[in-house]
């Protein structure tokens, strides 16, 4: 705790898990954070002792042999993640070989039940050779909503038609949405079926589900689901009012690439 850039990292977390909450993305225990910190950590920090027995992973994560991540704990709140992130997640360390991971801060808690997933999108991502830090995983209402919708689970539909409600949006999130069809959560299927989404995508539906945003920073996975969020909302408000919006011309949002460098 006197890692000065580590508890900075943490603090940030908390801030993402508060504003979770209270946009009303995590009831109970809905929704997940992992963060690669392996870059902020000291040797001795690294090298911290296993406060439990390591826990067998399902497939080996070899481009994360020796990282180590903060991840939500399963069956956690995100209301007290913001309060107490460290009675609410832990750290692990994933094995030398990917094979197993151990928990080695604060407190044992168990990590969150997508890690299947969270992991093997950091996995993926490295193995690219992106240096990927983020996985966000949260249940935004409207988002969520706009999958129960059949043409929405078409990845260039519904990324045109969030895209079409603000500028914003685009420029935000420019590699738009993958869509996932449904899988049972916290499954290896699940987990491979997202990864998929990575080859084109930086933030990824999970039909009837949720959202997961993957990147280098927590607060911009953060704001590229909270301008998705605010699109979806456009879009449903205007239905509700009886109008279908309008929406951006084609022109209006290609004019955006060369304007912002897209
Ligand atoms: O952590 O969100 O997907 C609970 C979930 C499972
Ligand atoms: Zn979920």
């Amino acid at each position: 705790r006197n890692n000065s850039r580590l508890m900075a990292e943490i603090g940030r977390i908390a801030e993402v898990a508060g504003y979770l909450w209270t946009n009303g993305w995590a009831e109970r225990n809905g929704g997940n954070i992992s963060v690669n910190l392996t870059g902020l950590l000291t040797p001795e920090e690294m090298a911290l002792p296993a406060l439990a027995p390591a826990t067998q992973l399902q497939e080996a994560m070899t481009a994360l042999g020796g990282h180590v991540f903060y991840v939500t704990g399963t069956g956690k709140r995100m209301r007290y993640v913001a309060q107490e992130p460290f009675a609410n997640g832990s750290l692990i360390r994933i094995a030398p070989d990917g094979k197993s991971y151990e928990i080695i801060a604060e407190q044992p808690v168990a990590p969150t039940s997508e890690l299947p997933s969270h992991l093997l999108m950091h996995n993926y991502l490295r193995s690219l050779g992106r240096d990927n830090k983020v996985v966000l995983h949260t249940h935004p209402t409207e988002l969520i909503g706009m999958t129960h919708c059949k043409p929405f689970l078409d990845s260039e539909v519904i990324t045109r038609t969030l895209w079409g409600m603000i500028p914003e949006c685009r420029i935000i999130v420019p590699k738009g949405v993958g869509i996932v069809p449904y899988e049972i959560p916290g499954t290896m299927d699940l987990a491979h079926a997202t990864i998929k989404q990575l080859e084109k995508h930086d933030v990824v539906f999970w039909e009837k589900h949720g959202i997961l945003a993957v990147g280098e920073d927590l607060i911009e996975c953060f704001d590229a689901i909270d301008t998705l969020s605010k699109s979806s909302k456009i879009y449903l408000s205007a239905r509700m009012a009886g109008f279908e919006p309008a929406g951006m011309t084609d022109q209006q949002l290609d004019d955006l690439v060369p304007a912002f460098g897209l």
